[in-house]
Formats: structure tokens, C-alpha cells, sequence
């Protein structure tokens, strides 16, 4: 089946300032009526070179109790992989049409593998309203290697491999350093959130979100309101689109160079039995630029069971979610109104 890529669509001359029908979202979602334009706090930037290890653990766990997300800095990932990535991502997007469609995910895969358009995110992303949303993806695990697909590791350019390879080596290191503080934060010992939310079968899944130039920012959106599922480290590149919903409002995320985006997914919220928050946030799209950006979510295998940590839970503090597999959990977001 043939998919309309939205990167095509966004170079058709179109009458000047419009777009197609689909990706015009309701009132309740355009972004030039729902964003807070007035004076709104900074997510929180946390530096994670910081050597007062009793302090970072207070930022993390604060930033992740109040808004469930957090910029890092100084986290040891060098500025100069962060750019090979960003441009070898570049250069995949920018290859003929034909050669990006070898990736495709087929319509009736399981998996989220692959080079798409549309997804299994679809009810999610793309609103009840059968509206879609200004953005094309590459989706393809990076770690462990045995659950790598390398059939969806793009071959051009030549160094793609090479350069995934070692940005999972380094963003590894950091969801490890992020785990650990969110466990002591909890009061608990250092390992118990990383084993809780799937030890050493932690399975790291990169996603280019690619969101071509759009003639009307003010009405479409890249991505729709969503929480994500678990643990996600997201570098971006210097088109800001990112928002957050904090307090019923939506409120920008500012671009700082190097930094990466920690967001905490539903499944952190659930293990730390609701003491860290699971963010809500949606991407805008831009008029004249090209926005891409790199999440790496940090999830379990299927199997694995998810519940709040039994340390956490006490008579006086009973368990507010129920423990479920992973892939039930995924089932019950993907599936049921939420
Ligand atoms: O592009 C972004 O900044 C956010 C991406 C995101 O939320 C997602 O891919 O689920």
C-alpha cells in the first residue's frame, strides 16, 4: 500500500499558507490558540556532572515528582556523536523516496520497526477526529544487541551503523545514571528502579521524528498529546516544538544546545507508585524549518511485569495502580480510551 509521506506533501505547491484538510486540527488543539504566551517557568535544567550526588538526586527526584520531564546537561555524551547522529539522521531523510521506502514498516507489522507515516500510535497521535499529524518517523531498537532488527538500520549513509552503535553505548550510560537517582530519590537503594522497570533486559528503541516545514504552524501539529510508556532520553535538534502540559496549560520547551530531554513515561509512575509524574506533551511543527528530533525509549520486554516497587508499598500507602505485563499495559494505552 502506498502511504503519502508527509515530507512529499509538504513540498507540493500547495495555494500559499494552506494545508490539506486532515492535518488542520480542531480549535480545542491548534497550537496558535492553546499555547500559554505569557510568562510561564523553565522545565528545569539539571547539570548531571554534578558531584554533590546527595543534591542531583534532589533535583532529579523533584523535577520528576513536579514535572515529569527535565533538561540535562554535562551528561558526558560528547557534543561531537550527538552531531554525527543528528546529521546521519539528516541524511537518511533527505535520501530519494524510493531508497527511504525499503524501511517501511508493513501496515499489519506488530512491531513499531521501521520507516513510517502512520503507526500503531495512530489513535493516539492522530486525535479521535481521523486527523493527522505533520510528521514522518524511523523507529528501530539499538540495545540489546540481540533484539536489534538490522533490516531497519538504514545502509546509506555508510556510518549510520557505526554512529547508532555508539550513541547506545553513551545513552545507555545516562538512563542508567537517571535510574539510579530517580531509585534513591525514592529512598531506595540505587538498583531498584532500573530492575524494576526491566534490569538487564531494558530494551532501547530510537525514533527520528521528522517534521518537514509546514505552511500553517498555528493549526497542525507534529505530534498530538501523549504520555510516553516508560523512561525516554530525547535529543532534539535547534527547531524548538516540544510542549508540555503543566497545570492545564501548554508551555513551551526551550532549545539548549547538548542538552537532552528526560521524560518520564507511565511506567516510572507506576513503579514509583505515583510519586513521579508521567508528562503529558505534544511537538508544534514549524513554517520555514525542518524539525527533527531523536528519542530513545527505555522499555521492557513484553513480559516483563510492572508494578509499584514493593518497598514503596505499605499499609499506609497502598498500591494505586495494579501490576500488569508490559505488553498488556501497551495493549490497554494503544486500545482502550484512556
Ligand atoms: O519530538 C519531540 O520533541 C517529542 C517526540 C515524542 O514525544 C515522541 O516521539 O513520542
Amino acid at each position: 500500500m502506498e502511504v503519502n509521506r508527509v515530507q512529499n506533501i509538504a513540498t507540493l505547491s500547495m495555494e500559499p499558507n494552506t494545508i490539506p484538510e486532515e492535518f488542520i486540527r480542531p480549535e480545542t488543539e491548534q497550537p496558535a490558540i492553546t499555547t500559554f504566551e505569557g510568562d510561564a517557568p523553565d522545565i528545569p535544567t539539571i547539570d548531571l556532572s554534578n558531584p554533590d550526588q546527595e543534591n542531583l538526586v534532589k533535583l532529579i527526584s523533584e523535577a520528576a515528582e513536579e514535572w515529569g520531564i527535565f533538561q540535562v546537561v554535562n551528561h558526558g555524551i560528547p557534543s561531537e556523536l550527538m552531531h554525527k547522529l543528528q546529521s546521519v539522521g539528516k541524511e537518511f531523510f533527505q535520501l530519494p523516496q524510493k531508497e527511504k521506502e525499503k524501511y517501511a514498516r508493513s501496515p499489519d507489522a506488530k512491531s513499531l520497526q521501521g520507516y513510517g507515516t502512520d503507526s500503531l500510535f495512530r489513535k493516539l497521535h492522530e486525535g479521535a477526529q481521523g486527523k493527522k499529524a505533520w510528521t514522518d518517523h524511523l523507529f528501530h531498537k539499538i540495545w540489546p544487541p540481540s533484539c536489534i532488527d538490522y533490516k531497519f538500520w538504514p545502509q546509506n549513509p555508510v556510518s549510520y551503523g557505526e554512529t547508532n552503535e555508539e550513541y547506545a553505548k553513551e545513552v545507555r550510560r545516562v538512563a542508567e545514571k537517571v535510574f539510579t537517582c530517580l531509585s534513591l530519590g525514592l529512598g531506595l537503594e540505587g538498583h531498584v528502579m532500573k530492575e524494576g522497570a526491566g534490569g538487564d533486559e531494558l530494551e532501547y528503541m530510537l525514533k527520528i521524528n521528522f517534521y518537514p516545514p509546514c505552511p500553517r504552524p498555528d493549526l497542525a501539529l507534529g505530534l498530538t498529546p501523549h504520555a510516553d510508556f516508560s523512561l525516554t532520553v530525547l535529543m532534539p535538534n535547534e527547531v524548538p516544538g516540544l510542549q508540555i502540559l503543566k497545570d492545564d496549560i501548554w508551555i513551551r520547551a526551550n532549545y539548549i544546545p547538548n542538552a537532552l530531554i528526560i521524560i518520564i513515561g507511565d511506567q516510572i509512575q507506576i513503579l514509583s507508585n505515583g510519586r513521579y509524574k508521567s508528562v503529558t506533551h505534544r511537538t508544534t511543527v514549524d513554517k520555514e524549518r525542518t524539525r527533527i528530533s531523536w528519542p530513545v525509549f527505555v522499555e521492557p520486554p513484553g513480559e516483563w511485569v510492572v508494578g509499584p516497587l514493593s518497598q514503596l508499598v505499605t499499609e499506609d500507602n497502598p498500591p494505586k495502580y495494579k501490576a500488569k505485563k508490559f505488553k498488556d499495559y501497551v495493549y490497554c494505552k494503544l486500545n482502550l480510551p484512556q
